[in-house]
């Protein structure tokens, strides 16, 4: 390289530089070709699914607004690919002049330094980028408008199963009213057998602070705000199958471990779900030992066990337990193993968590695993 190229480089470069705008843009691009950098995001995306929690089955891999599979999350991301387009093409447009005339103007050997002639005021081009501008965003704020309206149901659609989520730190509880029962963090709604969709109208409620419902393949993320019994979701799945969602409102320490499993199924099931959980909690003879640890100790001033004694409201009502697949709003799978590891100490499952360790000995943890194995 002579002398001469090195100058000319330097110059390019130092040309290149010269502006904030340059320098941001060719910080952009240096951005989008790190490939490390892009694997970095994409792992970390993949990892806020935990291994051990619920995954969506064949829906989707992981919970993803991008495949929707209720009429409310369709027209969300029908209305995301309207922007993404009309923003996108924009900014397609905006960058290509950019980036045009930083090359195709910038400073060459020879030009004289003086400044070019200045042109001020053109009513038809003025009148154009005010006009256009405001027609696009029109278009936008009326779209958004719409699809809000749409969504944002006040009254169940006729024919909705009515539900009420009660958000708690750091689970759910689910309150079906019409069949008087409740239940919680695996909440049930149905389809028809044949397919046919079913609106679900959800009322959001807190029992402590500000949680949020997200289950991004069924519907848009909603406040479950305390003393403000306002808010409403409605589903409208079309898709039997597993949903996974999260509460998506920073609610405290383990709040990370507070997920949503939707199951949707089909109205027989479904009606045979109900059957069950409407019944009062099973009694077998051969769990009587457990079941007598369990009502003398502290677990029946915050577990409700319908049929028996135990009827705190405080944490999730446990008549049917065994009927979920998860434990502690889905921070491990629910089976004899991880069922013990809980009795022993809540805390090594989901830290943080509002149940403390019980300090029951071996033998008593065993008993009492072997009563709540029995609350099908
Ligand atoms: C101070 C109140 C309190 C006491 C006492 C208590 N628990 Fe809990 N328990 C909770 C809370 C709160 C949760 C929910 C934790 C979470 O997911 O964040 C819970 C969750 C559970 C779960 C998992 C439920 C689910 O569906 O995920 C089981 C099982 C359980 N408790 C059993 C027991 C047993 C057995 C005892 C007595 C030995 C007991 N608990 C005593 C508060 C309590
Ligand atoms: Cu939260």
């Amino acid at each position: 390289m002579t002398p001469d190229h090195k100058t000319k480089l330097a110059r390019a470069a130092s040309g290149l530089m010269s502006k904030p705008i340059h320098a941001i843009l060719l910080a952009s691009i240096a951005l989008l070709l790190t490939p490390s950098l892009n694997s970095f995001v994409m792992a970390d995306e993949v990892a806020t699914v935990p291994s051990n929690a619920p995954v969506c089955d064949g829906a989707a891999p992981w919970p993803t607004m991008f495949a929707p599979r209720s009429a409310p999350a369709q027209e969300i991301l029908n209305i995301t690919w309207l922007v993404i387009g009309i923003v996108g093409a924009l900014g397609i447009i905006v960058m290509t002049m950019i980036i045009f005339s930083i090359i195709r103007y910038r400073y060459k050997e020879g030009d004289d330094e003086t400044e070019p002639a200045q042109i001020y005021g053109s009513n038809p081009i003025e009148l154009a980028w005010t006009i256009l501008p405001t027609l696009i965003v029109f278009v936008l704020f009326m779209v958004s408008a719409r699809g809000i309206f749409e969504i944002e149901k006040e009254t169940p659609p006729e024919g909705s199963l009515e539900v009420t989520v009660v958000g708690h730190r750091w689970w759910w509880e689910f309150e079906y009213p019409e069949y008087g029962f409740v239940t919680a963090n695996e909440l049930h709604i149905p389809i028809g057998d044949d397919g046919t969709p079913i609106p679900t109208f959800l009322s959001l409620q807190s029992a402590d602070v500000i949680h949020s419902f997200w289950v991004p393949q069924l519907a848009g993320k909603t406040d479950v705000v305390p003393n403000r019994d306002k808010n409403h979701l409605w589903l409208q799945p079309n898709m039997a199958g597993k949903y996974l969602g999260q509460c998506a409102e920073y609610c405290g320490g383990a709040h990370a471990n507070m997920l949503i499993t939707v199951i949707v199924e089909p109205e027989s099931e479904f009606k045979k779900w109900v059957a069950n959980q409407q019944k009062s909690a099973a009694v077998v003879p051969a769990a009587t030992k457990g079941r007598h640890i369990f009502e003398r100790t502290a677990c029946i001033n915050c577990h409700t066990v319908r049929g028996t004694v135990a009827n705190g409201t405080f944490a999730p009502d446990l008549t049917h337990f065994m009927s979920r697949s998860i434990l502690g709003a889905g921070a491990a799978p629910n089976n004899p193993k991880t069922l013990r590891q809980w009795v022993f100490d809540p805390q090594t499952i989901k830290p943080g968590c509002d149940m403390p360790a019980m300090k029951l000995t071996n033998e008593e943890i065993d008993l009492v695993c072997d009563y709540l194995e029995t609350l099908k």
